[in-house]
């Protein structure tokens, strides 16, 4: 056969074009893209109708913890490698940059990545890079930046709450101005830690410890603040950042604000701002526990209302699902429910930040029928693609160069369902999202021309270890506004 793999009669949408396309793929690369007819005469291995559904470059997602030492509470992450990126190509997602987490007594980045690299390696179903977490900034860590990018890694992530992984003011702005020389997207956890701990005291003075008191204890001010900072911070060093899970509209202004001065000013959302608000987290025992992830769902529609405001005015690149996962009964380390000895009823502050969602992202945002299809492809897959350095080999359907990932979709929506978490392929005993009705889930997932999930055809059919490490290269999108040398002698 000329072809490994035909995909035919569908609707093509990508983040710039929608029309009726026929695809083949050699070698695991998009080999044509062409009006629909145009392959009858050409023989595959396998052809794929997508008669009536529609056809997007497979997910991006580009934040995902797995594998995570305890560093948000008490828990380490209930997934790994393994079940995390199967979780993944099951809910239509091809790609996902993890986390490649630093402690603050470590100080050396480049041997976080290989222990990293150690625990995803043979290990993946879906495609994988890594972002590096940084917590200890100190001279040797900044010194390998010119290292990670040899090895093929362009983002950090840095936080500006948590104990153990703050760093102050002046370490941020030691980390962008290497991140500047070395062409290194920062993505910025942006909530004022000070308030947190000072509001976290107040409640526990008062002995509030219900999940619903996550939400009093993180204020939309403290995320505000915060997102101000961190704007001023890389204004003042001129180089681009990614404010992370952004859930406030009003961190969302100040985010558009910046980009309408020009600033090099990207910002990231997800589905649990978009769903999910403080009535989740107040409910009967310790079942809110099951939403409480940082910064919080905030308080109702008129906030998922800005949210979604800003992904389609462009506010917000990407939308990633910040996939945090923990067990919710577990009576082991990792348990969502928080409770010891001293609090037989658990107490917010100790339960693990996060919630899972790799697997749901896709099938919520298009269930919902509230963005274009193109905005969909586009901040769901192509942005984190260009954000990240990884396009157009990823995020984009180019013949002859980009890989053949595809997220394969039912004819006009399916019957609606309703989500259970046992339809799921992560290690979690439970989704926030359970009992939500969908339209929409991916019909075929297709990593490299293998067809690595077919929801009527055996389900899951992806490999443990077919998963690729990719090497990224500078961001596509808009860098340093200056391309001189920042000019040290004005100080
Ligand atoms: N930040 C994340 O990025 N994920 C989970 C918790 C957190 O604070
Ligand atoms: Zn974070
Ligand atoms: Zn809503
Ligand atoms: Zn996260």
């Amino acid at each position: 056969p000329e072809y490994d793999l035909l995909v035919l009669n569908g609707l093509v949408v990508t983040d710039n074009e929608t029309g009726e396309f026929d695809i083949a793929v050699k070698d695991g690369k998009i080999a044509e893209v062409v009006p629909r007819g145009s392959l009858k005469a050409h023989t595959a291995s396998k052809t794929i109708d997508a008669e009536g559904g529609m056809v997007m470059p497979g997910g991006v997602d580009a934040h995902v913890h797995l594998d995570e030492p305890p560093l948000f509470g008490k828990g380490a992450t209930a997934d790994n490698y393994e079940t995390g990126t199967r979780s993944a190509i099951c809910g239509g997602t091809t790609t996902l940059i993890t986390f490649a987490p630093q402690a603050k007594n470590q100080p050396s980045l480049l041997a976080c990545l290989e222990a990293t690299h150690a625990r995803a390696r043979d290990n993946c179903y879906s495609d994988y890079s890594f972002h590096l977490i940084c917590s200890n900034a100190g001279p040797q860590a900044i010194s390998e930046f010119a290292g990670l990018r040899a090895a093929g890694i362009s983002s950090l992530k840095i936080y500006m709450t948590y104990e153990a992984l703050q760093l102050k003011d002046s370490e941020i702005l030691d980390v962008l101005f290497e991140a500047r020389k070395q062409q290194i997207v920062t993505m910025i956890h942006a909530e004022n830690g000070a308030i947190i701990d000072w509001t976290i005291k107040k409640l526990e003075e008062k002995k509030l410890f219900a999940p619903k008191y996550h939400v009093t204890s993180h204020p939309p001010v403290a995320e505000i603040e915060a997102t101000y900072r961190a704007i001023s911070l890389s204004d003042f060093i001129d180089v681009p950042i990614l404010i992370v899970h952004v859930s406030s509209p009003s961190a969302a202004q100040h985010i558009n604000d910046a980009q309408r001065r020009g600033l090099p000013v990207y910002a990231e959302t997800c589905p649990q701002y978009l769903f999910l608000t403080r009535k989740d987290l107040d409910k009967p025992g310790f079942e809110g526990a099951k939403c409480v992830c940082s910064p919080p769902p905030r308080e109702g529609e008129q906030d998922h209302e800005g949210i979604w405001q800003g992904i389609e005015n462009g506010t917000f690149t990407v939308l990633s699902s910040d996939h945090c996962p923990f067990l919710f009964d577990n009576h082991e380390i990792g348990k969502k429910t928080s409770i010891t000895a001293e609090h037989p009823n658990g107490h917010f502050r100790y339960i693990p930040n996060g919630c899972p969602g790799v697997e749901t992202r896709l099938s919520l945002a298009l269930s919902a029928h509230r963005l274009q299809l193109q905005k969909f492809v586009e901040v769901t897959s192509t942005n984190a693609a260009k954000l990240y350095g990884l396009y157009p080999k990823k995020g984009a359907l180019v013949p002859g160069v980009s890989d053949a990932d595809l997220t394969i979709w039912y004819p006009e929506g399916m019957k609606e369902f309703t989500l259970k978490n046992e339809m799921l392929h992560h290690n979690v005993d439970y989704t926030p999202y359970e009992g939500k009705t969908l339209k929409q889930w991916p019909r075929y997932t297709v990593l490299r021309g293998e067809v690595v999930w077919a929801k009527d055809e055996g389900g899951l059919l992806g490999k443990k270890g077919y998963g690729q490490f990719l090497k990224r290269g500078v961001s596509s999108l808009a860098g340093s506004r200056s391309k001189e040398e920042w000019n040290v002698e004005d100080f």
